[in-house]
């Protein structure tokens, strides 16, 4: 297949050529895009190096498109791309669009069965939420989830790994820290701001948890509250789970349903202090879950906590594994 990356430098880009390696996509043709910041540079692809092109205005030389340069250049040029291509775009530009489908490929894969060349990646929190989630829903129906997030610097781009690295040399140097990228300083901090506060007191991010949850489980009625929090870690995002559901559930036969989902590791034997981490889930396909136990507030009620590489299942990832679906699956 003819695949071009758009925003290959960045943070999400990087990634997608690591994936398509490590997937060993049928990849002929690569094409590598990026802003005229990036003209000159160029990525190593199994072994040789390719020119990162800056984009151009017209439709791309592709089968497939993987979007990651965010939603603005989205909206500039998909339709565009979608002449000629399949886009898969990383950024929230078409993820509301009900001719859009939002896929995550353990979860809602038919849903690539009717599509007009242009389909959603998530929003990163909800690609691993909707991990653990699915499977517990689906065994058990949820009808009301709580969700804390503990996400790492990652989710804003090569620019915020920067940002925390430089601002934590800083710190430890003992000078002010000085931040752009982030509403705060991040070092040493958390910041329960991620994107722009909304008329209702939550943030775009906590919303897309809502929004994005029940359009790929495809459950209009399921109950999702977030509140999104900053943390310095590089990579992964962690997040605490609270799920009440309709029918009875315990720990053991969550844990059951969860050895079984696709995509999800089990980690939960605290005794041997093993449960899901930002450090072990570093650079993994599959998602941690773990610390299951039965909720002191909701009846049929279950507390957990996950961690899924937000730069992998939550962004390039899933966005490989789509085009894997495609074309896999005549239309
Ligand atoms: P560049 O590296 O040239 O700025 P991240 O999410 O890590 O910040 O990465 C964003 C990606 O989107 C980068 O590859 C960046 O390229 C690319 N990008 C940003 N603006 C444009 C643009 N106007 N045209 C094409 N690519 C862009
Ligand atoms: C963050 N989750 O951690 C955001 C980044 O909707 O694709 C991803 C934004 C999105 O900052």
């Amino acid at each position: 297949m003819r695949v071009a990356v758009v925003g290959a430098t960045g943070a999400v880009g990087r990634e997608i050529l690591r994936v398509l390696e490590r997937r060993e996509f049928p990849v002929g043709e690569l094409k590598l895009y990026a802003s005229a910041r990036s003209a000159g540079r160029s990525l190593n692809f199994r072994g040789e190096e390719v020119v990162v092109e800056v984009l151009p205005e017209t439709p791309l030389p592709a089968d497939v498109v993987l979007a990651s340069a965010g939603a603005s250049i989205s909206k500039q040029y998909a339709s565009l791309w979608a002449r000629e291509s399949v886009v898969i775009d990383n950024s929230s530009a078409f993820r509301y669009d009900p001719e859009v489908p939002l896929v995550v490929p353990e979860v809602n894969p038919e849903a690539l069965r009717k599509h007009k060349n242009i389909i959603a990646n998530p929003n990163c929190t909800t690609a691993i939420l909707v991990m653990a989630l699915f499977p517990l829903h689906r065994a058990f129906r949820a009808r009301r989830v709580i969700v804390s997030t503990y996400q790492s610097a990652s989710g804003a781009g090569a620019s915020g790994m920067e940002e925390l690295l430089e601002g934590t040399r800083r710190f430890l140097e003992g000078h002010p820290v000085e931040h752009k990228v982030f509403a705060h300083p991040l070092p040493f901090n958390v910041i329960p701001h991620i994107d722009a506060f909304q008329e209702n007191g939550y943030t775009r991010e906590e919303m897309k948890v809502l929004w994005e949850t029940q359009k790929i489980i495809g459950d209009p009625t399921l109950r999702v509250s977030c509140t999104a929090v900053r943390v310095p870690t590089l990579r992964v995002h962690a997040e605490a789970v609270t799920v009440e559901f309709e029918r009875p559930v315990s720990p053991e036969a969550a844990r059951e349903v969860l050895r079984q989902a696709p995509g999800v590791d089990l980690v939960d034997d605290p005794a041997q202090k093993r449960y899901p981490l930002p450090i072990t889930a570093t650079g993994k396909f599959n998602v941690e879950v773990g610390r299951i136990r039965k909720s002191l507030v909701f009846d049929n009620g279950l507390d957990f906590f996950v961690a899924g590489d937000q730069l992998l299942k939550g962004a390039a990832l899933n966005a490989v594994q789509i085009a894997e679906l495609l074309a896999s699956v005549p239309r």
